[in-house]
């Protein structure tokens, strides 16, 4: 007997086979083939690809409406119900009747969205840190060296000047705060040590008008001040410039002074390098260590003399300071004076030495140059 079986929902009926066209109009959504219990798809999707070969090519293939689609399928297999008719839910029915499912599939979206944006965003930042730009940053033709004038405090004329380094980020300076750290991390110190140094001493030796013992005091990691690394490094440096009036002070700072580095600074004295302790006073240093040193010059930090004019603790140590400097035998140069009073005061005290941003900020070559040829014209100009 041929008959139809039709499901809506959970329900099953079996049908008079002369009632399909009835089934169709009213309750078929898509079509099955098969046992109620074994039932096989026929097609891939509701508007119906035909796939299987219980499907004849003369099979009806009905349109309900522009929504659903119905499709009617006859099968020859022995047993086996000639139709089955099952609901089907097409997308916009799903829409329409269960927005709970869409309104999920959209949260898993917009999860899976954040998670993807989160992992971009985090991998962007890695690339733009400075932990990931460190490598390509710190190569000499990335050093940009800046040049701030040490000056005798009694002429008002620069002895010398500390090299500053920056990083030059895609024509942006990048200052050592920054840095540092990343370069510390990545195990580039020396890299950049050298690189500074190289390049402070070539451009320089090229352009520093000859005007007497020039200091050129440059800031090495306390890991790098190994005399049997530094010293072939500096005098290869030095050497190829052919100059002898270029002066070169190695800084370290006291915070770093340890037992391992004075040996080697003591070398490096004997070298003919000179050798100045740098923010001094903002560490723990042990003085006999310091004494067995005797570096040329201490550098009184810059946080003793920010203090001067509120007669701070903190300031009134730098008698204290220069009292020691003196005990070591070494030169005392203070550090970050941003005025006159500063400079006159530190002089009264016997601080022969000074830096800061009353004389010049750390400038760029050029303008270093001028600011040096300026000092040369006032030193010219009669005083009354
Ligand atoms: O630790 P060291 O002495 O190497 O540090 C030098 C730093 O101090 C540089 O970054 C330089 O720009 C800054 N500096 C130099 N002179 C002055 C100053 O007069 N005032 C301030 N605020 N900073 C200064
Ligand atoms: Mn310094």
């Amino acid at each position: 007997m041929r008959t139809a079986l039709v499901e809506r929902g959970r329900f099953q009926v079996v049908m008079q086979p002369n009632s399909t066209q009835d089934i169709r109009a009213r309750y078929a959504d898509a079509v099955w083939a098969g046992r109620a219990s074994q039932r096989t798809r026929v097609y891939q999707s509701a508007r119906g690809v035909w796939t299987d070969r219980l499907v004849t090519p003369q099979t009806p293939h009905l349109h309900l409406d522009a929504g659903r689609a119905a499709l009617l399928v006859t099968t020859t297999l022995p047993g086996v119900s000639p139709i089955s008719v099952q609901s089907v839910l097409l997308a916009q029915d799903l829409y329409q009747n269960h927005a709970e499912v869409w309104v999920g599939a959209a949260l898993v979206c917009l999860l899976l969205g954040l998670l993807v944006q989160s992992a971009v965003t985090q991998r962007c930042q890695h690339f733009q840190s400075m932990a990931y730009r460190i490598r390509f940053l710190c190569q000499p033709a990335n050093v940009v060296c800046h040049y701030q004038p040490i000056m005798d405090l009694a002429s008002g004329q620069p002895i010398g000047c500390e090299v500053l380094a920056r990083l030059d980020d895609a024509g942006q300076l990048v200052y050592p705060d920054h840095f540092i750290p990343a370069l510390i991390a990545d195990n580039r110190t020396w890299a950049f040590d050298a690189a500074v140094s190289t390049r402070a001493l070539q451009e320089l030796g090229a352009a520093l008008p000859a005007r007497g013992p020039f200091k050129v005091a440059l800031n090495f990691f306390p890991q790098n001040l190994q005399r049997d690394a530094i010293e072939p490094h500096l005098r290869a440096s030095l050497q190829a410039l052919g100059r002898t009036d270029l002066q070169v002070e190695l800084e370290v700072t006291e915070y770093n002074f340890s037992p391992e580095i004075v040996p080697e600074l003591q070398r490096l004295k004997a070298d003919g390098y000179y050798i100045s302790i740098d923010d001094f006073g903002t560490g723990y240093s042990n003085l006999g260590m310091v004494k067995r040193v005797a570096p040329d010059f201490v550098k009184i930090d810059k946080s003793f003399v920010f203090e001067m004019e509120d007669a701070s603790l903190r300031s009134s140590l730098i008698p204290e300071i220069i009292a020691i400097a003196k005990a070591v035998n070494s030169q005392v140069v203070a550090e970050g004076i941003e005025n006159a009073a500063q400079a006159t005061q530190l002089r009264a005290m016997g601080v022969p030495f000074g830096q800061g941003y009353y004389f010049a900020k750390p400038m760029p070559l050029e303008a270093f140059l001028a600011y040096l040829r300026a000092c040369d014209e006032a030193a010219k100009r009669p005083t009354l």
